[in-house]
Parts: structure tokens; C-alpha cells; sequence
């Protein structure tokens, strides 16, 4: 089984691609709840990709910290038909999942990009899929699962460290057969990492992408934000609150190189990228 060819080249694309967040599910911290049924998931996505969307990420289960898993069974119920319907109107899809059979059977789908925020750690069998596939595959820098995930925030330098992580993933992905030009890297924004952890991951974005892969940005949203933009011994602002501070991430994303950046709000960080391109475009030097 093979995705249907990819309608954007990931080597010739000179501009940083919008990767639209569809989260199929009762519990994300961002949105959670909102396109829970398989009408509105599907018209969210579409109306996603007319703001500018370049790829609608399909997810059905929250990998908030502390959320329970879903099982296996519902989460194919929850993303399969969602794809299904948006592969229909011509759509770029990843599945955001970390297992194997969900990523396949949504391939079979019309899914192009699988997203696993494990980066092939979850599930043994998931790289093979990525193997025998061909797909594009987004390994993101993890180190446990939603309901563990906040006591594994141990760096010696977080930034060296989540490269080397990722590196070795890279190898285990080559290992198993994965292709080079398959690999998309994404340094993991939230997962594991507290606050403090996330900027110097976003400030050392260069050289993220020195690493030679497209890299991807998926900060749309995250704790880290509400608390940035909160008042002195405030609480955090909530999700919706932080989509002026992801449009600026995006800019500056962009300006760095980042090769898409995976958000909530695509109308805001589409104005943020027509900025940052013409803003390097104009670059002389
Ligand atoms: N973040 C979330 C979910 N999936 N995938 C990638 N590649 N990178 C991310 O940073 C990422 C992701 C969590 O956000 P959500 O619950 O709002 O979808």
C-alpha cells in the first residue's frame, strides 16, 4: 500500500508550508470538543485549507499531558471516515497517531504524511509502515506517553539533547528501511519539555535545521504560550488567547527555515508567513 502521490514536493517547496490542526476528539486542550462529529471535523478541515491550509493534520487522540489513550478501535472510527472525506476534495492529509495500524489504514485512506509525535517509539511496527509505505514521516522528539510525559522534562542541555534524540531516530528509521527524503523532523514543543525547555528549542531553530531535514514548528497554542502572555501571578491565558503570540511564532519559524509550521488558527499565521517571506525576500544580501 502506497499514499497517493504527493501533490507538494517536499525538496522544491521555497516557502514555509501551513499544516492545519483537525483534532477529531472530546479532549484536546487547544480545541477539544469543537469538531468532534464527523460533519463538522470534515467542514473545519475544508474551511482550514480555504485560509491556506497546505496540509490538514487528522488527529484522534489527545495528546494533552495527563489524557488517557484511546483505544485502538475508536480512534480508526474517529479519523478514518474524516480522511476518507477530505482525500475526496483533493486535500494534503497527515494522520497525527502513533500507531502502526491506524497510520496504514489511514494511507489506505488517502493520507499522504504520517505525524507521529513518538517519532516511532510507541509502536514497533510503525516504521515499517513508514518503510513499506513510502510516506512522509514527521518524527517529533518524545519521550513517553500524555499521562507521563511531565515528569520525563530531565535535560543536561535540552537543546543537544533533543538533537541527539532525534538523530538517533533518524538512524532506527534508516534502519528500518525508511527513506532520507521521507523524513521530516520536529522538535517536540510541549512533550516532555516545560516552559523553559521550549525556548531555547525555538531560539536554536537554525540549527535544527542545519540537520538537513525539513523541520517542523508545532507550537500553536502550547501551555508554554498562555503563560508567556499572562499577567503577573495570573493564571495562563486560555488556548484561543495565544493565536496572536502562534502567528508570531510562525514569522519567525519561517524566517529560520522551518519547513511547516502546524497550527490552530491558519488565517493568522498565513498573514504571519506573507510577512516573513517578503520580508526575506527582500534580502539583498
Ligand atoms: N503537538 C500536538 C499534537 N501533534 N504533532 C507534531 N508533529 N508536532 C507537535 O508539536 C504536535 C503534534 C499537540 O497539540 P494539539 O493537542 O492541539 O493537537
Amino acid at each position: 500500500m502506497h499514499p497517493a502521490p504527493l501533490p507538494l514536493s517536499l525538496t522544491t517547496i521555497d516557502r514555509t508550508l501551513i499544516m492545519g490542526v483537525v483534532n477529531v476528539t472530546p479532549d484536546s486542550f487547544s480545541d477539544g470538543g469543537n469538531w468532534f462529529s464527523h460533519e463538522a471535523a470534515v467542514q473545519h478541515g475544508l474551511l482550514l485549507r480555504e485560509q491556506g491550509a497546505d496540509i490538514l493534520d487528522v488527529g484522534g487522540e489527545s495528546t494533552r499531558p495527563g489524557a488517557p489513550r484511546v483505544d485502538e478501535d475508536e480512534e480508526l472510527r474517529r479519523v478514518i471516515p474524516v480522511i476518507t472525506e477530505l482525500a475526496s476534495h483533493g486535500a494534503v492529509i497527515s494522520v497525527d497517531t502513533t500507531r502502526a495500524r491506524v497510520a496504514q489504514e489511514a494511507i489506505a485512506a488517502g493520507a499522504h504524511i504520517i505525524n507521529d509525535v513518538s517519532g516511532g517509539l510507541a509502536d514497533d511496527d510503525m516504521v515499517h509502515v513508514a518503510a513499506q509505505t513510502g510516506a512522509v514521516f514527521v518524527a517529533m522528539h518524545w519521550r513517553g506517553h500524555a499521562q507521563v510525559m511531565d515528569s520525563l522534562e530531565v535535560y543536561d542541555d535540552v537543546v543537544d539533547d533533543v538533537r541527539r534524540e532525534l538523530l538517533s531516530r533518524v538512524e532506527h528509521l534508516y534502519e528500518a528501511g525508511v527513506r532520507r527524503e521521507q523524513i521530516v523532523l520536529d522538535p517536540g514543543l510541549g512533550f516532555s519539555k516545560s516552559g523553559a525547555n521550549n525556548w531555547p528549542l525555538l531560539a536554536h531553530t537554525p540549527e535544527f535545521v542545519e540537520l538537513g531535514f525539513p523541520l517542523l514548528i508545532g507550537a500553536s497554542r502550547k501551555r508554554f504560550l498562555g503563560h508567556l502572555l499572562a499577567q503577573p501571578d495570573m493564571p495562563p491565558v486560555p488556548p484561543e488567547a495565544r493565536d496572536h503570540a502562534t502567528a508570531a511564532i510562525t514569522a519567525l519559524s519561517a524566517f529560520h527555515g522551518a519547513w511547516a509550521v502546524r497550527v490552530h488558527n491558519v488565517s493568522e499565521s498565513a498573514d504571519a508567513l506573507k510577512v516573513a517571506h517578503a520580508w526575506k525576500s527582500a534580502r539583498t544580501l
